[in-house]
């Protein structure tokens, strides 16, 4: 039985666990950086500690001041929520050595999908569909080279130690491999001290499909269908919906199934994610993330459930609430995440929230941090709330978003709330045709047609 959990993040993912945390009868406790005393999750939680100063590698990041803030409370499990330390499989070690228990996967799954190559091996071994490839590091750039003439061109360099964007190279021909071979090696081994890499064939037009699982760490598993977050800008999620506008019930049940099986067979315990490229009507494997999501809400709406009421459940008695039959999509889902951001560059714009007025009635949730009065801190992320719309399928979701943007008031700084009001007078966006091109392609003509 877990009676009191340490919530080692902040923002609105700290007060979502304690959400959960409180209906559940289990005491919270909030840590904070001397940047964050006045923060909501500080506020919200039934006990708070500082752990140090505004820098994240010295508060949010550091192990050592998170352990004490668990002695010292008593608390005996910590969720992570995500970002900081939720993939940092040391971290998960180190909580369990100290006998607390760390709510996520085993420290060992979580090493597995941090090296994609590992990762992707594990997979495909398991049967899950990957990008065709290297099969494995290439180590030389002959290797590299006769693996490309292989799968043909183009191919996209990736570090084995990267992941959500960072350390990938294009190559569009031979000549081109030869010259960006040995750069995103020596990149990848400067930015995450490994210089391991690996090709595979580049997809030019696909979708962002990932696919939520759980597993109860016994050899149970199940699927929660997927998340269409093909909707980006420079790698970061804007938008995203469930379930995706371009799967039919057998595709998802086909591919969700393959994915709760692979994931039993390993006696994954926890939330996770396997993230693919869908295109032509096919999936690729790309990268699994073992943690609970940003997005994560859009899966609860469309299952009525508690994702982290499951992740807290999965870490004290190694069971899951349902089986895969009693899972059934009701409608639809799409999130908005509101950063606070000056459009048309997403310039960072912290400082302090004069009026809030959160969008309200039925089929519409917000999480969010932030109240009036509150300052937004320059250390951290900029994205204030997420907007969760459910409605009974995609067109009456798109209707009440407009509805609800337009109950959004955040003054005292900018915001992105703008843009999705732009978005949804677009009949690509309205039809749900976008891969994860068009929004760059879309702000950039934007931009183009300013400047004429
Ligand atoms: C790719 C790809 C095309 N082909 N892999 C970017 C982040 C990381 N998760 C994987 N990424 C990509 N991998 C192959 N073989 C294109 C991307 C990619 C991308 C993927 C998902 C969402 C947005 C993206 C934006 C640019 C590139």
């Amino acid at each position: 039985m877990i009676k009191k959990i340490l919530i080692a993040n902040r923002g609105e993912i700290a007060l979502r666990i304690i959400r959960a945390c409180q209906e559940l009868k289990i005491k919270s406790v909030a840590v904070h950086s001397t940047a964050d005393s006045d923060a909501m999750h500080v506020r919200m939680a039934d006990e708070s500690v500082c752990i140090g100063p505004a820098n994240s590698a010295e508060s949010y990041l550091s192990i050592p001041a998170i352990i004490t803030a668990c002695e010292i409370t008593g608390a005996d499990a910590v969720h992570p929520g995500y970002g900081f330390l939720s993939e940092n499989a040391s971290f998960a070690q180190i909580v369990e050595d100290h006998s607390i228990t760390f709510i996520g996967p085993s420290s060992e799954h979580i090493k597995m999908m941090g090296d994609k190559i590992t990762a992707k091996k594990t997979m495909r071994e398991l049967g899950v569909p990957c990008v065709p490839g290297s099969n494995g590091s290439t180590d030389t750039l002959e290797e590299a080279l006769e693996s490309a003439k292989k799968i043909t061109y183009p191919v996209i360099i990736k570090a084995t130690a990267g992941g959500g964007g960072r350390g990938m190279k294009v190559a569009t021909s031979s000549d081109e491999l030869r010259k960006n071979y040995h750069t995103t090696k020596l990149e990848a081994k400067n930015a995450f001290g490994n210089d391991q890499v690996y090709i595979e064939k580049y997809l030019s037009l696909p979708r962002h499909i990932e696919i939520q699982i759980m597993g109860d760490g016994n050899g149970n598993a199940l699927y929660l269908g997927e998340r269409d977050c093909s909707l980006q800008r420079r790698h970061q999620k804007i938008l995203e919906e469930a379930p995706s506008p371009v799967l039919n019930d057998q595709i998802r049940q086909n591919i969700g199934s393959i994915c709760a099986k692979a994931m039993a067979k390993i006696k994954y315990s926890g939330v996770g994610t396997i993230e693919f490229l869908y295109e032509n009507n096919k999936f690729y494997f790309i990268e699994m993330n073992t943690r609970l999501q940003v997005e994560h809400p859009v899966t609860e709406s469309i299952f009525q459930i508690d994702l982290v009421r499951e992740q807290i459940k999965i870490a004290s008695e190694g069971t899951l609430s349902f089986e895969q039959d009693q899972l059934k999509i009701q409608g639809h889902s799409i999130e908005c995440r509101i950063n606070a951001e000056k459009l048309p560059d997403f310039t960072p714009s912290p400082g302090k929230i004069t009026a809030f007025h959160s969008p309200g009635g039925l089929g519409v949730r917000m999480d969010s941090a932030i109240y009036q009065g509150y300052v937004i801190p320059p250390f951290y992320d900029s994205l204030i709330g997420k907007l969760i719309i459910h409605a009974e399928n995609r067109e009456s979701a798109l209707n009440r978003l407009e509805r609800a943007l337009g109950e959004l008031i955040v003054d005292g700084v900018s915001t992105t709330t703008q843009l999705f009001q732009e978005l949804l007078l677009e009949p690509d966006i309205q039809n749900g045709e976008y891969s994860i091109h068009w929004l760059e392609k879309w702000l950039q003509d934007k931009e183009h047609k300013t400047n004429l």
